[in-house]
């Protein structure tokens, strides 16, 4: 988790730097949803469908920070050659389809993955993340209702950040429990709490136990809070209030398990400072790495590029 609130950090300086072009969106503050859920994987068989909050999934997976900061400078040795940036992240060797632009478009991708998974030995799944926002597209009802009928191993997280870009989820949800909104797809639910790292774990490790099992698909959603704006020129305290950041930081993902660690005496909190220190250190390290490798060639702009 401290890995990727400080990649999160350096990356927003780089962008203010100017190093970083087009969109970047931050997953600080949302970390405990994407350990819990990614750690409790094995990558040797499942895959991951995700969104355009990649970065942090992007770390989890084992992908080289180096070649993630390179993605992010366009550069040749970027994960997606440097032609993906921020959204675009891939990884075939890491089961790791994407980073999609477009809200709702790895829902569907994700239903089919389990469909093709369902067919092979071993009980492998797929994860899907996406956002609250994307339950306002059409995509999200078709997914849902050929995921359960065809009845495939995906899990669905719905990420509940409270925003959908600068619309508040009362604003563009007709109900305000999003799990009730999947529940008319005959697929169980429910609703995890996604500041607390031991909750994502637990509910994790049982799901996927379930999935594997019964070969169903699943809906989860977990409650959680970006700390930034949408992308990092958005201004959030426009549309929300300081109390309501204030609210969801005193109970920071990262703070809640520093208390719990310190309170079990199993670190200090001088060890755990001594840490993030070290990480800062090695990401810097690999920032610096990234801004020496080459951008690609000329050539390269048609290449790959479907149209
Ligand atoms: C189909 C589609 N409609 C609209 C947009 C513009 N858009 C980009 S992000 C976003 C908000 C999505 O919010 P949410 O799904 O809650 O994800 P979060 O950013 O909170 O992680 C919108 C409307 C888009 N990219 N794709
Ligand atoms: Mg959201």
């Amino acid at each position: 988790m401290l890995t990727i609130r400080e990649f999160e950090r350096l990356g927003e300086r780089e962008f203010r730097n100017g190093l970083i072009r087009g969109y970047y969106h931050s997953y600080a503050g949302q970390e405990a949803v994407g350990v819990g859920f990614l750690n409790a994987l094995d990558l040797t068989r499942d895959y991951v469908v995700d969104h355009y909050r990649d970065h942090g999934h992007c770390l989890l997976i084992g992908l080289d920070p180096t070649a993630i900061f390179a993605e992010l400078f366009g550069r040749a040795s970027g994960v997606s050659k440097g032609k993906g940036g921020s959204m675009h992240m891939y990884s075939p060797e890491r089961h790791f389809l994407g980073g999609d632009g477009i809200v709702g478009g790895g829902l569907s991708v994700a239903c089919g993955v389990g469909l093709a998974l369902k067919r092979r030995s071993g009980d492998p799944i797929c994860v899907c993340f996406f956002g609250d926002g994307a339950l306002d597209t059409g995509t999200f009802h078709e997914s849902m209702n050929m995921a359960s009928l065809w009845s495939v191993p995906t899990l669905y997280v719905c990420v509940n950040n409270l925003y959908s870009m600068g619309t508040r989820i009362d604003e563009h949800s007709s109900l305000s429990q999003l799990i009730d909104r999947a529940q008319g797809y005959g697929m169980k639910t429910e609703q995890v709490d996604g500041q607390d790292i031991f909750a994502t774990a637990e509910a994790a490790e049982r799901i996927f136990k379930y999935m594997r099992q019964n070969k169903r698909p699943y809906f989860v959603e977990a409650l959680t809070y970006r700390y930034q704006g949408h992308g990092i020129h958005d201004k959030p305290l426009n549309y929300r209030t300081a109390e309501e950041e204030a609210q969801w930081h005193a109970r920071d993902p990262i703070g809640l398990l520093t208390a719990h660690i310190v309170a079990e005496q199993i670190m200090s909190a001088e060890q755990i400072e001594a840490m993030r220190q070290e990480v800062v250190a090695e990401l810097e390290a690999h920032v610096e790495r990234a801004k020496q490798a080459p951008l690609p060639d000329p050539a390269e702009l048609h290449r790959d590029v479907l149209a």
